[in-house]
This record gives C-alpha cells, sequence and structure tokens, in this order.
C-alpha cells in the first residue's frame, strides 16, 4: 500500500501550490514514491477522525502502514531518510542539509507567513499600514541574508537537497513585490525547484484537486 497523505477538498489558494501538502508531494515525486490522497473539507479536518491524525486538525498528514505523522517538515524529513535522493550520504553534509530545513521552517517562514496572516487578517485595523512596514522589514531582512548566503550557487549547500526543497516552498510564499523581487537569485533559486520535473508533476495534481480535471503530466 502506498503512504497516504491529506490535503484541502478545496484549497483557499486555488491550486497555486501554497499549502503545506505541496511540500509533502513534491518530495514524494523526487524519491519516486507514489502515494495517495484523501482530501479533508475544513470542517471534517477538526472532526475527531481527523484529530487523531493530526493534534491540530490541519493538513498535511502522512500514513505508510503503522505509522502516522503531521508536520511538514517531520513527513519531508522522514521520507528523505528512507529514500535516496534528498539528503546527502556523508554524515557532515547530511546534517548541513537537515540545518537548511529547520532554517527554512524555523528562521526564514515564520516572518513570511507572519506577513501574510497580517494581510489576510488585518487590513481593517488603524495600526494595519505601521504592522506592515515592520513586517515587510522583517522579511526583507531574512531575504537579504539568504540572499546573501545563496550568492551565484545554484543550491544552498552542493547538490539539490530537502533543504532547498523546503527553502523554495517557502520563498514561494514570500511577498513577490518589495520582498522577492528585489534578490534576483533567490527569483532563480525559485525558478530552479519549480523546473524540477518532480516539483511540476506535484504542482499538476493540487492542481488538478481544484480545477477537477487530471494532470497533464
Ligand atoms: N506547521 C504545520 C505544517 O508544516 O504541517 C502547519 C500546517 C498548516 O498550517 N496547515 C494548514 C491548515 O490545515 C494548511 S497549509 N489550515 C487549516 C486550519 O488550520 O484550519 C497553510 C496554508 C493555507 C492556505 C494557503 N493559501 O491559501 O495560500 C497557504 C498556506
Amino acid at each position: 500500500m502506498p503512504p497516504t497523505i491529506t490535503a484541502f477538498e478545496r484549497s483557499p489558494d486555488r491550486g497555486r501550490g501554497m499549502a503545506r501538502d505541496m511540500r509533502v508531494r513534491w518530495a514524494l515525486e523526487e524519491v519516486g514514491q507514489p502515494y495517495d490522497v484523501r482530501l479533508v473539507s475544513f470542517s471534517e479536518m477538526k472532526e475527531s477522525a481527523h484529530r487523531r491524525l493530526h493534534p491540530f486538525g490541519q493538513i498535511p498528514t502522512y500514513e505508510d502502514g503503522d505509522l502516522t505523522l503531521f508536520e511538514s517538515g517531520a513527513i519531508v524529513l522522514h521520507i528523505a531518510e528512507h529514500h535516496a535522493g534528498l539528503l546527502p550520504d556523508e554524515v557532515n553534509a547530511r546534517a548541513r542539509a537537515i540545518a537548511w530545513m529547520f532554517a527554512a521552517l524555523n528562521t526564514v517562514e515564520p516572518p513570511i507567513v507572519e506577513r501574510s496572516m497580517a494581510m489576510l487578517l488585518e487590513r481593517d485595523k488603524s495600526w494595519h499600514e505601521e504592522r506592515l512596514r515592520f513586517l515587510d522589514d522583517r522579511v526583507r531582512v531574512r531575504l537579504g541574508e539568504l540572499s546573501s548566503r545563496l550568492g551565484d550557487a545554484d543550491w544552498l549547500d552542493g547538490e539539490f537537497s530537502a533543504g532547498d526543497l523546503l527553502m523554495v516552498t517557502v520563498l514561494r510564499r514570500a511577498p513577490a513585490s518589495g520582498g522577492l523581487e528585489k534578490y534576483s537569485n533567490l527569483c532563480a533559486y525559485v525558478a530552479r525547484g519549480e523546473a524540477r520535473p518532480a516539483y511540476k508533476r506535484a504542482f499538476d495534481a493540487q492542481l488538478a484537486v481544484f480545477t477537477g480535471q487530471p494532470p497533464t503530466s
């Protein structure tokens, strides 16, 4: 039986691949592991059957035999540890790739998500503009630091790894205008990730959920 992941029955991003099942789909595609998808509605996510899989009532989850996982980063790490292709074999290089996975989720993603939540939920507040300037600044600082480290390399540390996979998915949610667009190497980095055949297969599969049409690739 292939593993089963969960994803939005109807993603608010209308198939733009912003929800966190995208990174799990991409990891599975990179390693060539077929998978099933169970689509869940917002109300189903909060029911006890789903909460047994995910304590916070969210997607994605991952079920494989006796193992149930939640947290997209933990799922991607599990996939990377059990298949070749997403983590280097050499011990120190492997540890560095895992450090980039944590950096993507713990250091780069929080300001980006905080800014998008502010745009979604706080636009009507009197202090919105001021807070947005503050959040934009935090995003800019992080992107600037990441851009300096990446330089003109293709990937963050040698070969493409699970660290790059997570970082690209995180950067796709960065604000374009005034954010990511200022850093041409980060834009090219994201484009390199999106050009990978495994990314395209994952993207098409999640888009097909929204359009109701089968994936083209
Ligand atoms: N830390 C967890 C992980 O990495 O797995 C976070 C999981 C999470 O935030 N899941 C979201 C969810 O289930 C979907 S991805 N939300 C429903 C809920 O909490 O009730 C977040 C997301 C949602 C929508 C967009 N979008 O429309 O652009 C982007 C990202």
